[in-house]
């Protein structure tokens, strides 16, 4: 061989095995909570595993607090490619399919293991219909069951007539509307700032958000309603994913088991311990009344039967596959 091609093809050589070496893939995953809410924790301690089980040849970036992307936007941006993966709220989605949304419904499932049944029975219908837009489920961990947040004493759903209600979904404006308040859609990220500034006055939702936007600062009072678990669901572009080599994606999808796991034992802690934060900080946590519970249980019933409506044969088999 010639001295000079000789030299260029080991430059060549040694170019490709370098290359091979510290070939790293860099991917964005955009979320809609604080870095300290126990989602993000958990998403950092995945990235943090796939970094390590791969020795850094896949970097995740965890953007969180809807800094890269708002709530309702990720979903999209995944799907598109702007992000590779992303955690959404399932029950943002109800609009585009019912099912996904499944766990926003009052009541449908209302305690961890009716929980975790319920996803079992979304599973199959969400990964079909996640592939079918080009994408993948990761894994999904449930928010802490929802209470209600109020300024005054409630005693029945008719004290909720007229005021602002904070909604973070369609199902939770759909509460709003049915019990006689006015919905404002606010995400977590902007919900202290909208209850400083009187946007909205009442909402339901987790102890966790309870403490992450330290709603004690505003409402008085918690209802500890357990009405339903929202789930979010980490979600990878299908693109992305294939274009890892086979290791890396296995390592991606045990980092992913593990995370799920360990979210779902999180999620019952952080529900335990976020009463007692709410509690030091002067907030009054009661069971609903009777009659309170009676009438969201209604609101629950009429909006169970709407998504039925809405998500037909495939919503009625999914139930029954929860129900079986
Ligand atoms: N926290 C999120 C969704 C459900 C929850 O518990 C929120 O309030 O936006």
């Amino acid at each position: 061989m010639h001295r000079r091609t000789l030299h260029l093809s080991l430059l060549a050589g040694l170019l490709a095995v370098s290359g091979f070496v510290s070939a790293q893939t860099k991917w964005d995953l955009p979320a809609a909570y604080p870095a300290t809410n126990f989602h993000s924790v958990n998403l950092a301690q995945f990235a943090s595993d796939v970094d390590k089980a791969t020795a850094g040849k896949l970097k995740i970036t965890l953007h969180a607090n809807a800094s890269l992307f708002k709530a309702p936007e990720i979903k999209r941006a995944v799907q598109g490619g702007q992000a590779q993966a992303g955690e959404i709220l399932l029950a943002n989605f109800s609009n585009e399919w019912p099912i996904y949304a499944a766990d926003g419904l009052p009541f449908l499932a209302d305690s961890y293991d009716e929980s975790m049944k319920l996803y079992k029975a979304q599973k199959p219908m969400m990964e079909k219909k996640l592939a079918e837009q080009g994408m993948m489920l990761l894994y999904a961990v449930p928010w802490p069951p929802q209470g209600i947040y109020s300024k005054k004493p409630l005693n029945s759903a008719a004290d909720l007539k007229g005021i602002k209600w904070r909604a973070y979904s369609p199902s939770t404006s759909r509460i709003a509307e049915l019990v006689g308040a006015q919905p404002v859609t606010v995400q977590a990220a902007e919900l202290s700032q909208a209850l400083a500034t009187g946007v909205v006055e009442s909402n339901m939702t987790s102890g966790a958000t309870g403490v992450d936007s330290k709603l004690y600062e505003h409402l008085k009072f918690y209802y500890d309603v357990q009405a339903w678990l929202p789930k979010n669901a980490i979600i990878v572009n299908k693109k992305a994913f294939d274009a890892l080599d086979k290791p890396t994606q296995d390592a991606v999808v045990k980092a992913a088991a593990e995370a799920e796991t360990r979210g779902w034992a999180a999620s019952r802690k952080v529900n335990t311990d976020t009463m007692a934060v709410l509690k030091a900080n002067g907030m009054t946590i009661a069971p609903p009344s009777a009659q309170l519970k009676a009438d969201m249980q209604k609101v629950g019933e009429t909006m169970i039967k709407e998504w039925l409506a809405k998500a037909g044969p495939e919503g009625q088999a999914m139930l029954d596959a929860f129900r079986k």
